[in-house]
């Protein structure tokens, strides 16, 4: 029987420990086993799935994994959607994707079922799931459409980026392979389920390599260096954001506490930063204090993983080193041509087996992202000594912000929703811990006044967390230039 190579996979590696938490454990088998329970729930009648769009909407965890590996083996696509979402968020997720189910752990599905019955999408509780009688599972080809993951970008809505098994098996073989992940590894898991980071560089490649994931709700600084202090992981991944919030717990610990705490750093064999920049001053404090040299690496949700410092080699702070494996990198200067020498700067464009099929629907979209089937990522790098090193992105309406990629314009129309806002523009705004931080210059409308915390308070609604503006500005008129088109760049002057 034709078998996706994951779960060919996992049952390579049936008795070992797949999930450990303070509490219990779960070895691959009994993954592999509800995983088939929750795919028979989900096929009811069906024999197969045929591509049918399933939200997910479960804590990080041997749960999220069953429920995922079971969309895959009933022949679904998967849309992982974000926990901490509004319900406005959730709504455009589970209408653009056409999701016809959504599988939740039991406390997100009573959050989300007054949305799904409004919208008529079934609601599977996973936890109501007890038994479910052995029944054959569909044979499920490569070349099947597997995940649609929602990115922000230079359109107001998020877009659907629409990945393949074969996709996704490339993009994790690639990692394997460059950062030698093997069985006796162990990692937590601390990072959204949304997103690749989370969901391929740790979850995926973890699994394929029959390691062991500890998993949090979220990242929690005092608990995971309690961890780390109990020498629980082998390899670390976080986006910088992280790695800033650790060196200031690092800072303020007592020296006792703080040797501890290095001593399992020291002994980790690898420590990744990635998601955004990674300033280099934070890489070499992390080098002081912890004798670490992080590993930076760049990537994309349409690509997975392009670039990569070595894991063993010069890893050099502020470059993000050369082309992982399969993976094929270019840079395409202004003019045009294709870059050839050192020092000379030009968009980041990628082709490779790992870079996605699509964008969900959006036929325009996905046709203009492609030059000549090189994906064209919207980043600037300039290659010196041998290394790429990002030099900011072409679009000043894409933010980073705590390695959450956020769209301005996004922003931009859920603040014109607020009766006194005549009008606005959205930055991000450099911040030594965020890495950016989302700014609002706002027009008011006659009379009013509207200060921060009014505003956020407002936005809660309707935006999640980390999209809702930092710094509010007021001001009597954007600034624009001679076509009237608001300047971006002279906000941040104004900021
Ligand atoms: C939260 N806060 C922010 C913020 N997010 N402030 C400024 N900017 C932001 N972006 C504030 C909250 O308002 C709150 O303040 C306080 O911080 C704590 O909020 P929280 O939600 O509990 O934050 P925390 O859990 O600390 O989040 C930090 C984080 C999280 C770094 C753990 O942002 C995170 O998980 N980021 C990773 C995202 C990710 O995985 N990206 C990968 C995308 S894939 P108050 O005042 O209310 O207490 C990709 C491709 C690739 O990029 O290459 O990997
Ligand atoms: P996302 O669309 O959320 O997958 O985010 C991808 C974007 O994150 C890239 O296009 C880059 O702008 C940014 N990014 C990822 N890794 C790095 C890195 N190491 N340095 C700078 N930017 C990065």
């Amino acid at each position: 029987m034709l078998e996706l190579p994951l779960i060919a996979r996992a049952r390579a590696h049936a008795n070992s420990v797949a999930f450990r938490s303070a509490k219990t454990s779960h070895t691959y088998q009994q993954l592999l086993d509800r995983s088939a329970m929750l795919a028979t729930a989900l096929l009811g009648d069906a024999a197969d799935l045929n591509e049918a769009r399933v939200a997910l909407l479960v804590a990080p965890g041997p749960e999220y994994v069953a429920a995922q590996w079971a969309i895959w083996r009933a022949g679904g696509i998967k849309v992982p959607i974000c926990l901490s979402a509004t319900e406005p968020e959730w709504e455009y997720s589970l209408t653009d994707s056409g999701a016809s189910a959504v599988v939740a752990d039991a406390t997100m599905a009573g959050k989300i079922e007054p949305l799904c019955k409004r919208l008529g999408v079934r609601l599977v509780n996973v936890d109501a799931i007890t038994s479910a009688p052995a029944r054959k599972l569909p044979e499920i080809s490569p070349d099947r459409r597997a995940m649609i993951l929602y990115t922000s970008g230079t359109t107001s809505k998020p877009k659907g980026v629409v990945t393949t098994h074969a996709n996704i098996q490339a993009q994790i073989e690639s990692l394997v392979t460059a950062w030698e992940w093997s069985a006796p590894d162990r990692i937590p898991l601390f990072l959204p389920m949304h997103h690749i980071h989370g969901i391929i560089n740790v979850t995926c490649c973890a699994l394929w390599s029959g390691a062991t994931i500890e998993p949090f709700v979220k990242f929690d600084t005092a608990t995971i260096l309690d961890r780390v202090r109990a020498d629980a992981y082998t390899v670390f991944m976080a986006v910088p954001t992280i790695y800033v919030k650790l060196i200031q717990s690092l800072e303020a610990a007592s020296p006792e506490d703080r040797t501890a705490f290095v001593a399992g750093f020291k002994k980790m064999r690898l420590m990744v930063s990635g998601s955004a920049a990674l300033p280099a001053s934070v890489h070499e404090q992390w080098t002081a204090l912890t004798g670490q040299k992080l590993l930076e690496r760049y990537g994309m949700t349409e690509i997975g993983m392009a670039l990569s410092n070595p894991l063993r080699g010069e890893r050099r702070p502020g470059a993000v080193g050369v082309a992982l494996p399969g993976v094929e990198v270019r840079l395409k200067s202004e003019s045009g041509a294709i870059v050839t020498r050192e020092d000379e700067p030009g968009e980041i464009q990628v082709r490779g087996p790992g870079v996605f099929r699509a964008y969900w629907n959006r036929p325009e979209a996905s046709a203009e992202s492609f030059d000549d089937g090189w994906f064209r990522t919207g980043d600037m790098a300039v290659r010196e000594r041998g290394y790429f090193r990002i030099m900011g992105r072409l679009s000043v309406d894409i933010i980073k912000s705590g390695g959450y990629k956020l769209s301005a314009l996004e922003i931009e129309a859920a603040l014109l929703e607020h009766p006194d806002i005549r009008e606005c523009a959205v930055i991000g705004v450099p911040d030594a811990t965020w890495g950016e931080v989302v700014a609002a210059a706002v027009v008011l409308a006659e009379g009013v006044t509207l200060e921060l915390p009014a505003l956020r308070e407002w936005c809660r609604e309707k935006l999640s967390n980390y999209k809702i503006p930092q710094r509010l500005l007021v001001v009597k008129e954007l600034p624009r230039n001679a076509m009237g088109k608001v300047t971006k760049p002279a906000l941040q002057t104004m900021s």
